[in-house]
């Protein structure tokens, strides 16, 4: 039977997991905002669902849970961040006061993290500097696991992107897409639920498009969005994520070797934009406008609404937590 619990709860439990298991107070403060983050608001495929991924990426000590990550005021408009092998999320955590001082400064700046895994969800990560008036674009790459369309083999990885847009006096406007058909943790899900994948979404290990998950996850791979418009940005997103982060490729990744580790070395980057410093100053009316335009033309549907109603819903009644997962929070010492 799932156990109901507050926000406030959930999110003492996954914490309290995690520094059983050698995390830094910072990383672990980060890291399950962002696991509660996800599961509150109905991202299932990057919530509790990733927690035995933390937990066996850190057993296999592939990933260092308290390294001494060092955050660089690079050059006026880039913070540059050694997450020393440890979790992107407490990176980010560190540099991001630096980042929004430099963003307010120079009306721009690129947050650039190496040496880290992400594992996770990036709406957690962008939409607080919507909250606090910035525009932010981020790209996380990992582990290759998306085909190209004339392609026998994968060499990105599922590379999502997102983006946070500040509205005044409402909740920000935040999307967040995989560059695949569907994200590798949905083919997970659909594979423990029974379910079969939507048309197109991957290929099992021979590269006859397959709609089995357990074929995509065993040797498979899967299928940009768009055919070759989501190669395309799957490939933007791997430049701009390990090339200038200076990070390993997805193909350089070497955690599928590794016993246990399922988070990828990898880089994140983020770009922060001050609308009130880039020449546009009537910005807050303008994005007004294009949502009524949205709006008059019938769009019912805008990215994050629905995440906004999960997370009212959870607010009121609390989060489902399942029996595995609340076994796993629980097996940490009180
Ligand atoms: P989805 O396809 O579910 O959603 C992508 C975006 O589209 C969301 O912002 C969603 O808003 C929006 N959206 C959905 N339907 C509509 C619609 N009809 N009209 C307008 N907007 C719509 O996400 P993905 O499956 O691509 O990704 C799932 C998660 O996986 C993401 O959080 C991503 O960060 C994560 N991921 C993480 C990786 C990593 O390396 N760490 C790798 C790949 C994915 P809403 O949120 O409201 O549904
Ligand atoms: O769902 O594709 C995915 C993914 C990769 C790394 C973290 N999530």
């Amino acid at each position: 039977m799932p156990v109901n619990l507050s926000e406030e709860a959930l999110q003492q439990l996954v914490r309290r997991l995690l520094v059983a298991n050698g995390v830094d107070g910072i990383t672990a403060d980060a890291v399950a905002g962002s696991i509660v983050a996800a599961e509150r608001d109905g991202t299932l495929s990057h919530g509790l669902a990733r927690l035995p991924g933390f937990v066996s990426s850190l057993e296999s000590g592939w990933v260092t849970g308290s390294p001494e990550m060092i955050v660089t005021d690079q050059a006026p408009a880039v913070v540059r961040i050694d997450a020393a092998n440890g979790f992107a999320q407490g990176a980010l955590a560190r540099g991001r006061d630096m980042g929004i001082a430099k963003a307010r400064a120079n009306g721009i700046c690129a947050i650039s993290i190496h040496d880290s895994h992400h594992f996770g969800s990036l709406w957690p990560d962008v939409e607080p500097f919507a909250v606090q008036g910035l525009v932010c674009l981020a790209f996380v790459q990992s582990r290759s696991r998306i085909v190209a369309p004339s392609a026998s083999r994968a060499v990105l990885g599922t590379n999502p992107m997102a983006f946070a847009l500040p509205r005044a006096g409402r909740d920000p406007v935040v999307w967040d897409q995989a560059s695949s058909v569907l994200a590798h943790g949905d083919v997970i899900l659909a594979a423990k639920n029974g379910h079969t994948l939507p048309p197109d979404a991957g290929v099992d290990r021979s590269g006859h498009v397959s709609r089995d998950p357990a074929a995509v996850l065993d040797g498979g791979a899967l299928l940009p969005f768009g055919a070759h418009k989501g190669f395309l940005i799957a490939l933007l997103v791997e430049v701009l994520a390990a090339a200038l982060t200076g990070s390993r490729f997805g193909f350089e990744d070497e955690s599928a070797r590794i016993p246990g580790a399922v988070t990828s070395n990898a880089g994140q980057m983020l770009i922060l934009i001050d609308p009130s410093r880039a020449g546009a100053s009537d910005f807050a009316d303008r994005i007004e406008q294009l949502m009524h335009a949205l709006a008059d033309a019938g769009t019912t549907r805008m990215p994050g609404d629905r995440r906004y109603i999960n997370r009212a819903k959870a607010k009121a009644g609390g989060i489902a937590v399942g029996d595995a997962a609340m076994k796993l929070l629980q097996s940490s010492p009180h």
